[in-house]
């Protein structure tokens, strides 16, 4: 499901274009330290290796034949694309011998191509491995990029569910949802180590014994299930060092249990057994809200025990002080998914290895860090306490009694303040008690992040204030990033080519700041020249796409506006149908003359809604709705089109974001935790119309205002805006307070009246920006709104500026490289050096 994602495609591992998500692991500097016999095997087996495993195009065709014929015994019959790409995948997917993955391409490219294959064709049999829902999952993927490439030794964790984030098919508009069975033919990226297995544990009771005079509780679980290892490689660019992702799924424990066998009823003993499965089946697909569901809470639970054995394990092996292990392991919390490891590794230290509940604080203080990443205090994960309890009983008391030491200790800090001690205790009370997950991982971690500066911002004033005003040496910046390997060198490989020959190298894959180099020939008119042209190339790739999909033909010379990405109220998604729809009423009005000036569009709007997100669906329909009118009016042609593109995924991006000319990140001001499609678009030379929101805001410093489009309300004045309503808004968007209503209204009440059909259910959509006090602010940032679509029209008609804009956002755009990002994580987070493998 690829698409045609041109060269390069295949030979990148599977999990480095997916959304993966959950924790990443860092282990302090231990890869060849203390390895001495180790490393003299590793060297030994290294420079075998060059000799045996060669990779030029007749080593390569060996080594494929030889797995058709001893592998999959299928060279007499038929041989096809897809089992080309496995065999390539599986002969040279083995970390030790992927010295450097990213340089074979053209070798394998061109073995293929002797034995009657087309190398583009098989790299597009991969499929995305989509184990995430949206910016968050896909940001980890970047991370693991980025900690490969600098050569960091780290490991990330996750789990290997079967069914990844559904498709969305469209049917008459409406999404609808189909399982990803992504693994139907297998992963050949992957390797099962089915040697590699923990025994996870839920339910039972808690036990108090007497052991060596002391008095110590122990967990006799009611369940057990097997976890087993599934790693993936993700290779770094231009070095030796491959890390490794290591997923986890669920399979019925080993165990034989004689109870259960002995009651007779060996089918359902079998058919129950079997249910352990399930834990790993499937992602929850709702990407914000956090239902306490059992079995959610189960696949926490299980990746977490299943990585922090693995993580022991490794420890143990050359250790016996766990004093040490503040020294050797960083645990890093991507967002709060993941923090029961902090119960976890408590359990482990004082329930297993018997160190005093002290100690095993001190330790597990040193060695937990987090980022999280949203703004909204309503989206923080809680669990309810009954759940917990039953699921994990021991982990309650253990949450209980840390959550008891820390109010101890904030009581001698802040005194009898009950109000702000009941809001930072990890305990939740009321209706229904919980355990706050993120006041858990703030108390336990020594650096909470946050994912840009104003996310950064409101952690410290809003959402942990009080947490803030006890450590604020805790809170620290660490702006998103995006990984240029995945989002220019594999997706864009004509901007490739074109950057690497006017900086006259290729050093900024591994290095983004050479990047900044571009803006000593922003005005060559020989570059502009070859810039437009590349644009030019990977508009044609989209347009071919749209067609397909679509049916819909569309005019090259039309500007390609792009909005892509998880649909959300807060994104305002609906705020761009709103301006398309105003477009159209202008078009509609203009006379023959007046049109000839208009600059022809192209509207492309793509991305899920979350199954169970009523109003999201309603967008995706209302833009269906609002595409047929206009598509199909003769009388506007090809000055305005609208199309869907289904099915938003990490293949799709790669197709889209090179060919936009124009991206739009509309998020209500303090909504967008930081944003990484902005970067995206940016390294990929199309300009952003956005309000100063998220990560945004440093992209401002970085370009400069008068490089990209912003528009609509600040931050700081959301709030104000929101209690006073439209009426007061003249002064702030510098714009008649008629005006605003107006043309927004009739915007409305178009929709509202049926022009678009489906009146009855639109009607809550119309409402939630009417009747429902329009808390995403859509009419107030309406004319803003406008005002910076006419600005970009303005600036596409002169091409030239409109060229210089796009490359000065491709220079700018070193800084928002996941590398700079993960650097930042290693040296002020985790204190970590790169470990380089021996060349
Ligand atoms: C997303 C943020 O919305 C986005 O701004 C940011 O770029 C991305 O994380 C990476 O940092 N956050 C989530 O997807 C999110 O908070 N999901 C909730 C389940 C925690």
């Amino acid at each position: 499901g690829s698409g045609s994602n041109g060269v390069g495609v295949g030979m990148v591992p599977a999990v480095s274009r997916s959304a993966v998500s959950r924790g990443v692991v860092v282990r302090r500097p231990g890869f060849v330290e203390g390895l001495g016999e180790h490393r003299a095997k590793a060297e030994r087996m290294f420079s075998l290796m060059d000799g045996f495993l060669k990779n030029d195009p007749i080593s390569l065709q060996k080594d494929i034949l030889h797995h058709v014929e001893y592998t999959v015994a299928r060279s007499r019959f038929s041989f096809d694309d897809f089992e080309a790409y496995q065999e390539v995948v599986i002969g040279r997917v083995s970390w030790l011998r992927d010295r450097d993955v990213w340089h074979i391409v053209d070798q394998c490219a061109e073995a293929l191509n002797q034995l009657g294959f087309e190398f583009e064709v098989v790299a597009e049999q991969e499929g995305d491995a989509a184990l995430g829902n949206g910016g968050l999952a896909r940001f980890s993927a970047c991370q693991m990029d980025s900690l490969a490439t600098l050569d960091y030794p780290a490991w990330g964790y996750g789990l290997r569910y079967e069914y990844g984030l559904f498709r969305q098919i469209i049917v008459d508009g409406f999404q609808h949802e189909q399982p990803d069975y992504w693994l139907n033919f297998g992963n050949p990226w992957e390797i099962a180590r089915i040697h590699v297995t923990y025994e996870v544990k839920f339910y039972g009771t808690v036990e108090e014994v007497e052991m060596n005079g002391d008095k110590q509780k122990i967990w006799i679980p009611g369940e057990t299930v097997e976890a087993v290892a599934y790693d993936n490689p993700i290779p770094g660019y231009g070095t030796r060092n491959t890390i490794n992702l290591r997923l986890w799924a669920a399979k019925p424990s080993s165990k034989f249990d004689l109870e259960a066998y002995n009651t007779g009823d060996y089918i359902n003993s079998v058919v129950n057994r079997q249910r352990a499965e399930t834990i790993s089946n499937v992602l929850y697909p709702d990407d914000r809200s956090h239902q306490g569901k059992e079995l959610r809470l189960k696949q926490q639970y299980f990746f977490v025990s299943a990585s922090l054995q693995d993580i022991m394990r490794r420890f143990k092996e050359e250790h016996t002080n766990f004093d040490e292990l503040p020294e050797k392991v960083a645990l890093h919390l991507n967002d709060t998914h993941p923090s029961l490891s902090i119960a976890e590794v408590m359990r482990m230290l004082v329930d297993e290895e018997h160190l005093s509940w002290k100690k095993a604080w001190d330790i597990v203080c040193k060695i937990f860090s987090i980022t999280t990443h949203t703004m909204v205090a309503e989206g923080l994960e809680k669990i309810p306490v009954d759940l917990l309890g039953s699921l994990l009983p021991r982990h309650l008391e253990i949450l209980y009694e840390i959550n008891h030491h820390f109010m101890e200790e904030l009581k001698e800090r802040i005194g009898l303040d009950y109000s702000r001690l009941s809001q930072m205790s990890i305990v939740e009370e009321g209706a229904v008690k919980s355990i706050r997950m993120a006041n858990l991982s703030i108390v336990c971690s020594h650096t909470v992040n946050g994912v840009s500066k104003l996310h950064l911002e409101t952690l410290k004033t809003k959402t942990f204030k009080d947490f803030y005003g006890l450590w604020p040496e805790k809170f620290q910046c660490k702006t998103n990033g995006v990984t240029q390997r995945r989002w220019i060198v594999v997706s864009n490989p004509s901007l490739r080519d074109l950057i690497s020959k006017w900086l006259g190298t290729e050093a900024w894959i591994r290095d983004a700041d050479i990047l900044s180099g571009l803006r000593d020939h922003v005005d060559n008119a020989d570059f502009h020249l070859e810039w437009k042209m590349v644009k030019k190339v990977n508009k044609m790739r989209l347009a071919e796409y749209i067609e397909a999909m679509s049916g819909v033909k569309v005019s090259l010379d039309a500007m390609f506006d792009v909005q892509v990405k998880r649909i959300h109220e807060y994104k305002r998604q609906l705020l761009n149908i709103f301006g398309i729809i105003h477009r159209y009423n202008c078009l509609k009005n203009m006379d023959k003359d007046s049109r000839r000036k208009v600059v022809p569009r192209v509207c492309i709007i793509g991305g899920k809604a979350a199954p169970g997100y009523e109003m999201a669906k309603k967008i995706i329909k209302l833009c269906h709705a609002v595409a047929e009118k206009i598509n199909n009016d003769t009388d506007i042609g090809d000055l305005l089109k609208l199309v869907f593109i289904p099915d938003y995924n990490v293949s799709v991006a790669e197709l889209v974001i090179p060919g936009a000319d124009l991206s739009q990140h509309l998020s209500t001001a303090g909504n967008e935790a930081s944003g990484t499609g902005n970067m995206k678009f940016l390294m990929n030379g199309c300009l952003l119309l956005a309000t100063e929101d998220g990560s945004t805001v440093e992209i401002v410093e970085e370009i400069g205002a008068d490089n990209l489009f912003l528009f609509g309300a600040k931050v700081d004045e959301v709030a104000e805006l929101r209690e006073n309503g439209v009426s007061n808004l003249a002064p702030l968007q510098n714009a008649s307070p008629l005006k605003v209503p107006l043309q927004f209204s009739r915007v409305l009440r178009m929709v509202r009246d049926g022009y678009f059909g489906h009146k009855d259910y639109f009607k809550s959509l119309c409402d939630s920006v009417e009747a429902a006090n329009d808390y995403y602010l859509l009419g107030t940032d309406f004319m803003s709104y406008l005002e910076a679509q006419a600005a970009a029209d303005k600036t596409f008609v002169n091409q030239e500026k409109w060229t210089r804009m796009s490359i000065l956002s491709v220079a700018g755009s070193w800084r928002f490289s996941s590398d700079r990002t993960i650097q930042d994580y290693a040296e002020s987070t985790w204190k970590i050096n790169p470990c380089r493998c021996p060349l």
